[in-house]
């Protein structure tokens, strides 16, 4: 690292501002806040509009230039001196349907916060920061996942997404048109922009760091990630008058099918030690869903993550076993899809040195205990981004490693100790 570089790091460290990060994550948590302090703000939705527009406003404030792309990410640029690819930073600001105030938001905001440290440290660097705010990370409302970097990434997605549709049939296209003409004053620009370097700042959203007592993580990859439909199909029949030994219950089917699942999870996936499958089947769908007509049809999803995807592999070859077996039983037919599906993603060592060293250097002022390196249980944006520039993650813990939850939260101090990280990384990236 040059003097410069050096130099430019640690004043841009030292001028991130507390109480201004605290300020802006509660006021784009107002959009969408709830009662219980969580926030709903699913992608594309009214209020992941307005926030949007929020953060435009604030952007623009702090000297940016806005602009987006035909999958609405937004992008926050500072100029450099040079033009050259820029370094990237920001996550995502949509949220799961009962969110915190910090997933993906709080990627964005201290993103923001480096540019005000930027400014009123008087920086220039060479090279441009671009922020960014992806779309639909979740993939809750619209699936899959990460919609908006893996098109950046590779827009030959972009086509299939567009018909995506959510719970009240939504096609994800429209919802995206809507978004894009909201924002006439954004100019659109080409997906796949050149860049120097991405980081993104997370919460950890597990109880790691929090149980080692340590303020920062040093990201070493992402574990791969499966999401499933499976369809269990029945016959509507009159709850009270069909016997049961007649009947072609989708529910039984779908029942069965899960507990063959979390029994392979847990016995039989074979993962090394240290490591475990994680399955969640976190959406059912019963059809007609009225409580005296046996179930016609089930569909439920699966979200199957492990650091091992050999053990993804032999899930899901046992997930087709089992669909075969209760689908053969009396009129039951299983069928599944995958429609997501990521490898584990590695972190570049030569990033790795440099987020260990903002890191280190944030607790060490602090009398902290210097950072962890860990995976990221959670996927994030960086994963796709991991494929276009060499990129990084920091994380801050989560209290209880709560999150996708109201309850989500951090120590202030702790997410003042990232956006020093974060600083840090990104100016030193942009002197190179
Ligand atoms: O599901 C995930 O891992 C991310 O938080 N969306
Ligand atoms: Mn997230
Ligand atoms: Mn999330």
């Amino acid at each position: 690292m040059t003097f410069q570089e050096q130099q430019a790091a640690e004043r841009a460290q030292d001028h991130i501002d507390s109480a201004r990060l605290q300020d802006a994550i509660a006021a784009l948590a107002a959009f969408g806040g709830r009662g219980d302090g969580g926030v709903s703000r699913e992608a594309l939705t009214g209020v992941d509009l307005a926030a949007r527009r929020h953060l435009i406003e604030r952007a623009r404030a702090l000297g940016c230039e806005v602009s987006t792309d035909d999958c609405a990410n937004l992008f926050f640029r500072r100029a450099g001196s040079a033009d050259l690819p820029p370094v990237l930073t920001g996550s995502h600001a949509d949220t799961q349907p009962v969110g915190g105030k910090l997933d993906g938001a709080y990627g964005v905001l201290a993103g923001l916060e480096v540019i005000a440290a930027l400014n009123d440290a008087g920086i220039r660097t060479p090279r441009p920061i671009e922020v960014v705010a992806w779309t639909n990370e979740e993939g809750s409302r619209f699936g899959p996942g990460a919609m908006g970097s893996s098109a950046f990434v590779d827009p030959a997605c972009l086509p299939a997404y567009r018909d995506a549709v959510d719970g009240a049939g939504v096609r994800f296209g429209d919802a995206l048109d809507a978004a894009l003409a909201a924002a006439p004053d954004v100019p659109r620009r080409p997906m796949r922009q050149p860049m120097s370097a991405c980081v993104e700042l997370h919460i950890e959203q597990g109880p790691v760091l929090e149980r080692a007592a340590v303020p920062l993580g040093v990201v070493t990859g992402i574990q791969s990630v499966r999401w499933y439909r499976v369809t269990c199909a029945g016959m509507m029949g009159h709850a009270g008058t069909t016997p049961m030994g007649e009947r072609s219950d989708a529910m039984a089917t779908a029942v069965a099918v899960a507990q063959q699942l979390y029994a392979f999870a847990a016995t039989g996936s074979g993962a090394p030690a240290g490591t475990e499958l994680r399955l969640t089947l976190g959406r059912w769908q019963v059809t007609p869903n009225s409580v005296n007509t046996i179930p016609g049809a089930v569909e439920f999803t699966i979200d199957a993550r492990c650091v091992d995807e050999a053990v993804l592999e032999r899930f899901e070859a046992a997930l087709g076993e089992i669909a075969a077996r209760q689908g053969g039983k009396v009129g039951g037919k299983v069928g599944f899809t995958c429609f997501f599906r990521r490898p584990p993603t590695l972190f570049p060592p030569a990033m790795l040195a440099l987020v260990s060293q903002a890191c280190e250097r944030a607790s060490a002022q602090a009398w902290l205990p210097a950072p962890l390196r860990l995976t990221s249980g959670a996927f994030h944006d960086a994963m796709y981004l991991a494929g276009h520039c060499p990129t990084a993650m920091i994380f801050v813990p989560s209290e209880r490693g709560i999150s996708h939850n109201a309850a989500e939260a951090t120590a202030p101090h702790d997410l003042f100790l990232g956006a020093q990280a974060l600083a840090y990384t990104v100016a030193a990236l942009a002197h190179r």
